[in-house]
């Protein structure tokens, strides 16, 4: 028997042995029982890893988006690259269906809003984020900041968003507290911030120099607040979440530390060359979980 027509009986062999995934030859109705199709060229795991990560379907926490790392900032059933609301435990409900679930999703009713920018620090701090002063760490997930009294420490960077209008979100956990100095204790996120210039917008809560009350605060650059409101007590092991607004000149700052919501708000004429998002943090050490962008119409 010649070459050639070795190589043409081992091929029908394999056909008849049901190798169709061997010639490349997928069947699809096998995949189609066991997930949804990717619509990628055949492979030999494509029956069982319709998106090619090389996590098996049946474990994999985002069947249909390739997602090998696995992350999953909340812990629930869904991974980061797939979950509508990733930085908290949610129920997956997105009435609108613009993939931002209704309790992560600035106007749940009406689509349109989109998560441009989640980091859950699962691999440390990226190397394209920018530290300034204090020491940024990262420690199971997380971002750790030792911040020194009276020492602005930021942790910042470019921000993806590019409409006008955009909300800042991120997690922290009050660490220690050092006592105040010349301008009290914060924690915080950043709006839009220029290094090295330390000047911009950020929404924190902390206390002033002097106050027994918390407050929370939008300041504009390291010493103008634009707005600020009386808070829940600002102690080591408050879990607080942040969110700030951005519309055009017009900011928002929502706290939550205590279950019920404070915000506050104000414009400002200040607008760095290149916005960055970020944390602040100032004579205080903390722990900041994630950051996430949403960008709405
Ligand atoms: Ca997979
Ligand atoms: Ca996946
Ligand atoms: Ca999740
Ligand atoms: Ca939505």
């Amino acid at each position: 028997m010649g070459f050639q027509w070795r190589v043409v009986g081992v091929v029908l062999l394999l056909h008849a042995a049901g190798c169709r995934q061997i010639l490349g030859l997928e069947d699809r109705s096998i995949d189609a029982s066991v997930g949804v199709q990717d619509g990628a060229p055949p492979d030999l795991l494509d029956d069982l890893d319709d998106d090619d990560d090389t996590i098996p379907d049946l474990s994999d926490n985002c069947p249909t988006k390739a997602n090998a790392n696995q992350y999953n900032e909340d812990a629930d059933d869904r991974g980061d690259a797939c979950d509508v609301c990733p930085g908290d435990v949610d129920n997956g409900v997105d009435a609108d269906g613009d993939l931002v679930g209704d309790i992560c999703d600035p106007h749940p009713g009406t689509a349109g809003d989109h998560i441009v920018l989640f980091e859950g620090f699962h691999d440390g701090i990226p190397s394209t984020y920018t530290a300034t002063n204090g020491t940024w760490t990262s420690d199971s997930d997380d971002v750790v900041v030792a911040s020194g009294a009276d020492i602005v420490a930021t942790l910042t960077f470019p921000n993806p968003a590019t409409m006008a209008h955009t909300y800042i979100v991120g997690k922290a956990v009050v660490g220690t507290i050092h006592p105040p100095a010349a301008n009290g204790n914060r924690v915080g996120i950043v709006i839009q911030w220029d290094q090295p210039t330390i000047s911009g917008i950020a929404c924190a809560i902390g206390l002033p120099f002097g106050a027994t009350q918390a407050t929370m605060e939008l300041r504009d650059s390291p010493n103008v607040t634009l707005a600020t409101a009386n808070i829940a007590t600002f102690v080591e092991g408050n879990v607080i979440d942040l969110r700030a607004d951005k519309l055009a000149t017009t900011y928002g700052c929502t706290s939550e530390p205590a279950g019920t919501p404070v915000n506050v708000s104000g414009a400002s004429a200040v607008a760095p060359a290149i916005p960055h998002v970020g944390f602040r943090t100032r004579s205080n050490s903390a722990r900041y979980k994630w950051l996430m962008v949403i960008e709405s119409p």
